[in-house]
């Protein structure tokens, strides 16, 4: 089976419920990059990426489309039962931009499982669980009302809550933690998200002025040398998200014994193949670990999940997707959903999702044909 057409789209995904506010971004809109491989036998992949604004992380919409006009035209004709061939030649039309390149991975994956008859869960090493735990983002805002969400969404079923902190003064940032504590206890695990937002004196002063209460600290600051001072002088886990950029920055923090524990990306790491080399690092050093993205619709959501299931459970950290701050699905007879904190891995071929006729509109590129 070869690739014969790549059609991508574009798709508008509001915010619901107004801006989602982190220490150095905040967006209200994001602009989903659809990628559609057509194989000609009737049979088409679906892939996604979507990173949330051109601020969170060096990734941004146009960037993406730029980058497929380079990958699409090289692989017209590719045979797809080799995802390592699609990426050789991937990287052999351009260099990094590996959210990019995730997008069609993806895609191939969902178009082999197809082909195959098997979920693309099997395609990663096979499912553990068929649920997966999710876990809540806050976004950063007022203490009593973040702590407010924060046990609703616990008493739900999440099993894990993330704080949004970062972007105002410690002291607000100190009183939220305090108070979802007292509004959570041991209800759902508590991690801290600075998302890069906190000098190196201020995720000291927070962890002390926090000591007792139990959560992880999740990308407090910017670098990697700064989160690698933070090291012996922190009284909790830090774990790290923007910072892995690549598989390569994962290496490093897995040696060096900077990370205790991390936010995977799956289009940050460059597609689902990358990401279970990531996995496999984080088994050998007993490291949890999540399996999310940064935004996006159903395409993303299935992709995270079934990475998720081939997670061994009691080091998993759950997979976050847009859900709660989405309105519809692509694809509304079998969306992928949180239900009580926890998602169902799909068991249909290849995402096991189908996006609804006409959902994407006409496509803003189409390459072979
Ligand atoms: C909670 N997330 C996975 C969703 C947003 O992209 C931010 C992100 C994070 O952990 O930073
Ligand atoms: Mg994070």
């Amino acid at each position: 089976m070869r690739i014969k057409e790549i059609r991508v789209y574009s798709k508008i995904l509001p915010v619901r419920g107004g801006a989602y506010r982190m220490a150095s971004a905040s967006v209200e809109h994001l602009d989903s990059t659809i990628v559609e491989i057509d194989a000609g036998n009737g049979l088409s992949g679906w892939g996604e990426t979507c990173p949330i604004g051109p601020v969170y992380q060096p990734h941004h919409t146009l960037g993406a489309r730029a980058a497929l006009q380079e990958l699409a035209p090289a692989l017209i004709g590719s045979e797809v039962g080799s995802v390592r061939e699609i990426y050789r030649r991937m990287d052999g039309a351009l260099s990094g931009h590996g959210y990019a390149k995730a997008a069609i991975e993806i895609a191939v994956h969902d178009l082999l499982g197809k082909e195959l008859g098997v979920p693309v869960s099997t395609l990663l090493g096979g499912a553990l669980t068929d649920k997966v735990p999710s876990y809540y983002s806050t976004i950063v805002g007022e203490p009593g009302e973040t702590a407010r969400i924060a046990l609703e969404k616990a008493r739900e079923g999440y099993p894990r809550l993330q704080i949004k902190i970062g972007g105002r003064s410690i002291e607000q940032d100190i009183e939220t933690i305090h108070k979802v504590w007292e509004a959570v206890g041991f209800l759902a695990k508590l991690v801290v998200d600075g998302n890069r937002g906190l000098t190196v004196a201020n995720a000291i002063t927070v962890d002390r002025m926090c000591a007792s209460i139990p959560f992880v600290f999740e990308q407090p600051c910017n670098t990697l040398e700064e989160i690698a001072s933070l090291k012996g002088r922190m009284t909790r886990p830090v774990y790290l998200d923007e910072n892995t950029e690549d598989l390569n920055a994962v290496l490093r923090a897995v040696s060096s014994g900077i990370a205790d524990g991390f936010g995977f990306k799956v289009t940050r790491l460059g597609g689902l193949s990358k990401m279970i080399t990531a996995r496999d690092i984080c088994t050998i050093r007993s490291l949890p670990h999540s399996c999310d993205d940064a935004w996006g619709g159903d395409i993303i959501a299935a992709a995270c999940v079934h990475l998720a299931s081939t997670v061994e459970p009691r080091r998993f950290e759950g997979a976050w997707i847009a859900q709660e701050y989405i309105s519809g699905n692509f694809d509304s007879q079998n969306p992928v959903v949180i239900r009580d904190g926890f998602i169902s891995v799909p068991n249909r071929p290849g995402l096991g999702i189908v996006p609804d006729r006409g959902v994407f509109g006409e496509p803003i590129a189409i390459f072979g044909g």
